[in-house]
């Protein structure tokens, strides 16, 4: 199936400002070259229009409420174009811009497998657990909601219409590498059943086992598997291009092999690639970075990366 890449210049959602210039980076740090090198079909859809012309401008800084109202803007249009494109025998691929986004990718996806009638699988990897709602969050930052909203939280009901949104079942949600969840964040996840896999638990060879459990789970049932993958889940050493870098996070080995593992299973339906942010990178290493990740996620079955172009003499630690 050919890759399609999707943009969303996107950070109301997030704290400070700087995810929305990501798409961009990704694409400057040759994305689409890289997919290609795979021997995969790219085509790039440009960037998400939002459906309100005035949320651009709405800062960082502007009360809650607006901030959610201006990140739903770019989640009704992006869900209708998730659909489309996986309806289109499309991979798509959601380019961040703020965890927010995803508030419009998993509508869509979860849309596409309600109609073909396949259940969706999510793996969520973060340090965050993105499962506050405007009540409990601690932040109001919409990228820290981005998960509940998907899943339907009666919290957002108000904001949640059909005809963009279905909701993500959140039994078949999986939360790995997190290591920041706030407390009744952390019982809301437990009171809907996500399987939460925090990071001090996915030493040694554990990472791969519970992958290979997921992806077993997802085959088994014929499953749709939508990865969305918040760059913080890596240690900040690594990619210091993220807007709330927590420390301990995935060293490059087991992010790679995580990729690997992804990209051998050939069970990647849709791809959210979130969180970078160019206003706090060093020269540009978390795109690369991030780059490299997603090929290999996306690669096809042993794709091996090319001579020359090791990951370990583009990416200095
Ligand atoms: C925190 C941080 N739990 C919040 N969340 C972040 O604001 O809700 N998510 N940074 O990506
Ligand atoms: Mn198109
Ligand atoms: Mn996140
Ligand atoms: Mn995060």
């Amino acid at each position: 199936a050919p890759v399609a890449l999707h943009g969303v210049p996107l950070d109301i959602g997030a704290g400070r400002p700087g995810a929305r210039l990501g798409p961009a980076a990704l694409r400057l740090s040759g994305l689409a070259d890289r997919l290609t090198d795979h021997g995969l079909l790219v085509r790039d859809h440009g960037d998400v229009v939002p459906d309100h012309p005035e949320a651009p401008l709405v800062p960082v800084a502007a009360p809650d409420a607006q901030r959610l109202e201006a990140v739903l803007a770019y989640a009704r249009p992006l869900s209708l174009r998730a659909e489309a494109s996986l309806a289109a025998g499309e991979r798509p691929v959601f380019l961040g811009g703020d965890h927010s986004l995803s508030m419009g990718s998993l509508a869509g996806v979860a849309r596409h497998c309600a109609a073909v009638d396949r259940p969706l699988f999510v793996l969520w990897v973060d340090a965050h657990g993105d499962f506050n709602t405007p009540d409990i969050s601690p932040t109001g930052n919409p990228h820290g909601m981005a998960l509940a909203l998907a899943c339907g939280e009666p919290a957002f009901s108000a904001h949640l219409d059909a005809r963009w949104h279905a909701p993500v079942n959140p039994a078949r949600v999986t939360l790995l590498g997190a290591r920041d969840l706030d407390p009744p964040e952390r019982a809301l996840l437990a009171a809907r059943g996500v399987e939460v896999l925090p990071m001090p638990r996915l030493k040694g060879g554990r990472l791969l086992t519970v992958l290979d459990r997921l992806l077993a789970r997802v085959a088994a049932a014929d499953g749709h598997l939508h990865v969305s993958f918040d760059l913080d889940a890596l240690d900040p050493r690594l990619a210091p291009g993220v807007s709330t870098p927590v420390p301990g996070g995935f060293g490059l080995a087991a992010a790679r092999d995580m990729m690997i593992r992804l990209g051998a299973s050939g069970q990647v339906g849709s791809l959210d690639l979130v969180e970078l942010n160019p206003l706090r990178d060093v020269a540009g290493r978390s795109a690369t970075l991030l780059v490299e990740l997603a090929a290999l996620a996306l690669g096809a079955p042993g794709a091996a990366v090319p001579a020359g172009r090791k990951m370990r003499e583009t990416v200095a630690v």
